[in-house]
């Protein structure tokens, strides 16, 4: 193989992950980043040939080339490349051409598939099956798809690396809903739900396709495989579904009522939602679905998602850091009764806030809006009549003010709406800044 070459394009966690791997496999590896100058010079392996040029990536080729999946497909280069009618594939993609004999699942969906994938990692390290959670969760996929000794890797995958896949086909896929998002990335809706439904699309008659039957896209998919559905809102023959504070699985008229949400750690409609999904999954798994409920209970979530941060002087404090569209900012504040102050706001992907603002009303005692989107947040809230927003550059001057409109038995909610890449690396450097900011409060 040491004549194979292959171009990574951008060199961030996903591509780090890709060249690594590729090296192993005594491949050449060629990297090429738009910012390589700022990478520092120890992160830069010196078995690797780096290409500072875009002109240079242009006039070489390569056996493969992979983006990663944060990289715009507007971006210049990548067009560039297109042009010339070259294959462009994402890290998922490479992982699956070369993958072990472990079993994939594949999750996706707008909101959700964090809590599921790292549900799912959970359930099963718990029963004693290797696996492991990669992917968009944060562990960029590829080397563990090539070389994992684990049984089943659970890969959360983004609507960005699904848009480059062609041949990827996990066991069992999982897709949680698919409403607006990355809007921005994709170009128009329809883009966007192509990428997500490609999960799907080489699924043969072996494989299990665990989908939300609430959803009315995801409802109408029809193909090969076999389905299993989960819903908060429909009674279900086949599947599992939520009723009354219960979680109940149906199947050839017999129902078995497997979870008392009451129990759960996780709270909110949604979460049950997500439970639901992963019992999809260990269903489809041939699993033995009757202690499920034990592992379930023990179950506390993800960080930066909906975590509880502490209760000062009366008032609760949420991170939600990862709720980076309206849709998991309306789920957020579905799971509360107390009044909510939020702060909302970050990098702007051209999503429309209307929405979420009109049914959010009541819930809202006060809005803080602060980063790129801030102003249009703020303009959007007081067309609706809102009548304590405020407006802050970022997000320690709108915590200050929350800090100055909190009473006791009030909940302080960092549930932004939007991407953090306008003012922070990821939503985990913004949710870490927000629990310090809780938790230096005297
Ligand atoms: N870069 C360029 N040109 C560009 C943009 C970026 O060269 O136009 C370079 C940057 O200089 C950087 C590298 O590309 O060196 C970054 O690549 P990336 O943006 O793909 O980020 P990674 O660090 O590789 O992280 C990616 C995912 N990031 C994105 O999809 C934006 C991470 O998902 C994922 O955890 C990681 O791979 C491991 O698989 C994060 C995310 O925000 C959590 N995902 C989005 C979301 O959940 O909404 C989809």
């Amino acid at each position: 193989m040491e004549d194979k070459k292959i171009l990574v394009i951008g060199y961030g966690k996903a591509g780090k992950t890709v060249a690594m791997s590729m090296l192993k496999k005594s491949w050449q590896v060629f990297v090429y980043d738009d910012f390589l100058k700022n990478i520092s010079e120890k992160d830069l392996d010196k078995r690797i040939n780096f290409i500072y040029n875009s002109s240079d990536v242009i006039s070489q080729e390569f056996d493969l080339l992979v983006k990663s999946p944060g990289i715009k497909p507007t971006n210049p280069l990548i067009l560039a490349l297109k042009k010339q009618g070259r294959k462009i594939i994402s890290d998922i993609e490479l992982g699956y051409l070369f993958k072990g004999p472990e079993k994939l699942i594949g999750i996706t969906g707008t909101n959700g598939k964090t809590t599921t994938t790292s549900f799912i990692e959970f359930f099963l390290n718990k029963n004693n099956i290797k696996a492991k959670a990669v992917g968009n969760i944060g562990l960029g996929a590829v080397e563990e798809m090539i070389f994992t000794k684990m049984d089943i890797l659970a890969i959360e995958c983004s609507s960005f690396q699904l848009n480059d896949i062609e041949t990827f086909r996990p066991d069992i896929a999982l897709i949680t809903n698919i409403d607006k998002d990355h809007l921005d990335y994709h170009g128009s809706e329809e883009n966007y739900i192509r990428a997500k439904l490609n999960l799907l699309k080489n699924l043969g008659p072996e494989n299990y396709a665990v989908l939300n039957y609430d959803d009315p896209i995801l409802k109408n998919q029809e193909g090969p495989y076999k389905k299993i559905y989960f819903s908060s809102k429909n009674k279900l023959t086949h599947g599992f579904y939520y009723k009354d504070g219960y979680i109940i699985f149906a199947k050839n008229q017999v129902e078995e009522k497997l979870i008392d949400c009451k129990q759960l750690k996780l709270k909110g409609i949604h979460n049950y939602e997500n439970i639901m999904a992963g019992l999809g999954v260990f269903y489809s798994l041939g699993l033995n679905l009757k202690d499920v409920s034990k592992t379930a209970y023990e179950f506390s979530g993800v960080r930066h998602r909906l975590e509880f941060v502490r209760n000062f002087k009366g008032v609760d404090y949420y991170n939600d850091s990862k709720g980076t569209n309206t849709d998991s900012t309306r789920k957020a504040l579905a799971s509360f009764s107390q009044p909510i102050i939020i702060l909302m706001g970050g990098y702007d992907k051209g999503e429309d806030f209307s929405g979420l603002l009109k049914e959010a009303k009541d819930k809202i005692k006060a809005l803080l809006a602060f980063g790129q989107t801030g102003e249009k947040i703020y303009e959007t809230a007081r067309d609706q009549g809102y009548q304590n927003i405020f407006l802050a550059h970022d997000l320690k001057g709108a915590f200050t003010r929350a800090q100055t409109l909190a009473c006791s038995n009030d909940l302080v909610l960092l549930s932004p709406a939007c991407a953090s890449w306008d003012q922070y690396k990821s939503f985990e450097d913004r949710g870490d800044e927000f629990v310090n900011l809780v938790n230096s409060l005297k």
